[in-house]
């Protein structure tokens, strides 16, 4: 579906809530929270749902904005869904059927909802966004720049993946423009990590399964691991990257224990396909970076099922 009909579906209601996916990432509160000031601009009534923003995007303006289900600010007629593959990623799911917008950027999506925008070859979620806004000629101030950059540094590897295009350099051209001091923010989403995401990183490299021939590693994160160390979800966020990039190895995985499931992040390199691993896994994703959650099982017995994936799939 086009630009257009997004643009008349968005003129035709006037109440939204916005939501991102669970386990909400840089372009999860990136992109929700830019959506939502949009159209708070346009003179529409907007939130978004979600949980309170993590200590590592605790710069993010528009976090006012932010409510769970149970205490938003109004009876919305329309939902937005950003950055969300499938819809059992969904942050919330609402108790009645809404008209309904998608914006995303997954290869592996199906489409969920009555008007749709995806295209997999857009870097991220928000810059799906600056194509709408552009087109839309909705102008994009200081705040909504900050909440862009971060949805589109955060997805292209803060533009080092292959999914950094020249548009997406021309968009983070535009937001350069609005005053935004992308170095301060860069340092703040890449260069700056707590204590205990450092020794968390730590113990989950010395500890990290190495497959004989070099081409797999899985790292392993207990719930007592993170009680050790203090550390929060958002602090495992990019330790998977660190697997992935010992020399010689295909395809890594990150597994973190939760309450009652166990989070799988997969990356690959250049030539291997994390997402058909991810969609074994009932997951989904991107070629290099994709992600499954896993119910009904130990991390034990998880790190011998994707262990066995990854073999199959690195062969
Ligand atoms: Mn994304």
């Amino acid at each position: 579906m086009g630009m257009n009909e997004v643009c008349s579906w968005l003129k035709e209601h006037d109440r939204f809530a916005v939501m991102g996916h669970v386990s909400p990432d840089g372009d999860s509160y990136g992109s929700t929270l830019a959506m939502c000031m949009a159209l708070r601009n346009a003179g529409k009534q907007a939130f978004v749902l979600a949980d309170p923003v993590p200590h590592l995007y605790a710069f993010l303006p528009g976090q006012d904005m932010i409510c769970r289900l149970e205490n938003c600010p109004f009876e919305p007629e329309a939902v937005i869904h950003l950055d969300i593959a499938s819809p059992d990623r969904a942050a919330y799911a609402l108790a009645k059927p809404l008209p309904s917008l998608l914006i995303d950027h997954h290869q592996t999506n199906a489409g969920f909802d009555d008007v749709m925008l995806i295209d997999a070859s857009a870097s991220s979620a928000g810059e799906i966004l600056m194509r709408l806004f552009e087109h839309a000629g909705a102008a994009i101030d200081r705040d909504m720049a900050a909440c862009l950059f971060t949805s589109i540094s955060t997805d292209t590897g803060s533009f080092q993946f292959s999914n950094t295009t020249a548009e997406t350099m021309r968009y983070i051209g535009v937001l350069i423009d609005t005053g935004l001091d992308i170095s301060r923010l860069s340092t703040l989403i890449f260069r700056r990590r707590t204590l205990a995401r450092t020794r968390l990183t730590g113990e989950v490299l010395t500890d990290m399964f190495v497959s004989e021939d070099g081409k797999i590693t899985v790292g392993s994160i207990s719930l007592s691991m993170m009680e050790k160390y203090g550390a929060v979800h958002a602090d495992t966020e990019t330790i998977v990257n660190y697997l992935v990039e010992v020399e010689g190895v295909c395809m890594a995985a990150l597994l973190e224990e939760g309450e009652d499931s166990v989070k799988v992040s997969l990356r690959s390199n250049e030539g291997y396909n994390a997402a058909e691993v991810a969609v074994s896994f009932g997951g989904g994703g991107h070629m290099l970076a994709a992600g499954a959650t896993l119910h009904d099982t130990t991390l034990a017995s998880a790190e011998e099922m994707v262990k066995k994936a990854l073999r199959k799939a690195v062969g």
